[in-house]
């Protein structure tokens, strides 16, 4: 039924003029600063913008829990292993809280899984790339939640009410996971020289997929003039990873480790770092499903909805034994 909620609403943003009244009051209501609520009237374009971006926000926490959760049993130490368990947690709740948002807009969950199962609705980008080593999680903490953590504050001031409150307590955890992400990569970054070594080849391997995070150049986004005018975004892809550089290069400099593009550079003009865009045509390619970890992912997600059906069968024939016990006492 959502098949086409996943399609792309186009580039074309109307004017005050081409707009119905009703679309006029909205926009009005927009620009004034106020919140959407799921009861109010939206244009049907706004609900399925945000029915697609709310649930592959959804699916990407649920997949992102695949890579560090691979992890959680190789911790270093008892202390690494119980913050990577409370992190992965962590990351289940924000699933859930979205899923929750997302279904404020008339989708049920089990519709958005299904359309991650068959592979209809996407998930971020930066899942399809591998984990290798201890190392690599202490850089997905800092560099991914990181990232995540620029994407996401502007988000607390989106337009569609329980999207922007949602967002409120996952950044307030985010804020940990980076902080445990970079302590652990820290500890590596300081250790012995082949552990050194281990920590700036994760930062060589996760920098330009970090970069990816942010959506393509503002040239080639679908999405962002129309959702910007609804402030569903508040920002452009490349203002946000611009942010990212800014933020990111003083603290690998801190950390003591080679910058993993040689083409950053401070520009004093524009008062920004310079930066080397990433491989776009990799991008695209790995959205289609063609990265390193796609099948892996989907499978393992495909699994656990498989494994878990006889969990869910169970509770739905108790939940309708007790409706039917409540029907025959009445
Ligand atoms: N990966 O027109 P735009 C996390 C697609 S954080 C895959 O620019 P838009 C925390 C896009 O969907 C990660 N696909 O799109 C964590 C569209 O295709 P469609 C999740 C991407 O929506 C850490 C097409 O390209 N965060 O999980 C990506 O305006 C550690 C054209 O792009 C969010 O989802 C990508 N990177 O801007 C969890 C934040 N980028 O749908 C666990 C909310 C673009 O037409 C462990 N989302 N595409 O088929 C957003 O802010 C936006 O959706 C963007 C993309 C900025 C991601």
């Amino acid at each position: 039924m959502y098949a086409q909620m996943v399609q792309s609403t186009g580039k074309d943003v109307k004017t005050t003029a081409e707009m119905t009244p009703e679309e006029a009051a909205f926009q009005a209501r927009i620009d004034a600063g106020e919140k959407i609520e799921p009861k109010d009237w939206m244009p049907p374009a706004y609900r399925k913008t945000l029915i697609r971006q709310i649930g592959q926000h959804a699916h990407s926490e649920i997949v992102g829990q695949l890579p560090e959760g691979n992890w959680i049993t190789r911790a270093p130490t008892l202390e690494r292993k119980a913050i990577l368990l409370a992190k992965v947690q962590d990351e289940a709740g924000h699933g859930l809280y979205l899923y929750c948002a997302a279904e404020t807009l008339g989708v049920s969950r089990d519709d958005l899984t299904e359309m991650l199962l068959d592979g209809r609705m996407k998930y971020s980008s930066i899942f399809n790339y591998p984990t290798l080593n201890w190392s690599d999680i202490g850089a997905v903490g800092w560099l991914v939640d990181g990232a995540a953590i620029i994407n996401q504050v502007p988000l607390q001031r989106t337009s569609f009410g329980p999207y922007a409150r949602a967002m409120v307590r996952v950044c307030k955890e985010e804020s940990f996971h980076a902080r445990q992400g970079f302590d652990a990569i820290r500890k590596m970054a300081e250790g012995t020289p082949a552990q050194k070594k281990m920590a700036q080849d994760s930062v060589n391997r996760l920098w330009f997929p970090a970069l990816m995070m942010f959506g393509p150049p503002d040239k080639d986004s679908v999405h962002s003039e129309q959702s910007m005018a609804w402030r569903i975004k508040m920002n452009t892809n490349d203002e946000l990873r611009q942010k990212f550089v800014d933020q990111t290069v003083p603290q690998i400099e801190f950390l003591g480790l080679d910058l993993p593009d040689p083409g950053t550079k401070w520009n004093e003009e524009r008062g920004h770092y310079d930066y080397t865009d990433p491989d776009w045509s990799e991008f695209f390619d790995v959205i289609k499903g063609n990265g390193p970890c796609n099948v892996d992912r989907l499978a393992a997600r495909n699994k656990a909805w498989d494994d878990g059906k006889w969990v869910r069968d169970g509770l739905l024939a108790h939940a309708r034994k007790k409706a039917a016990a409540k029907v025959a006492a009445e």
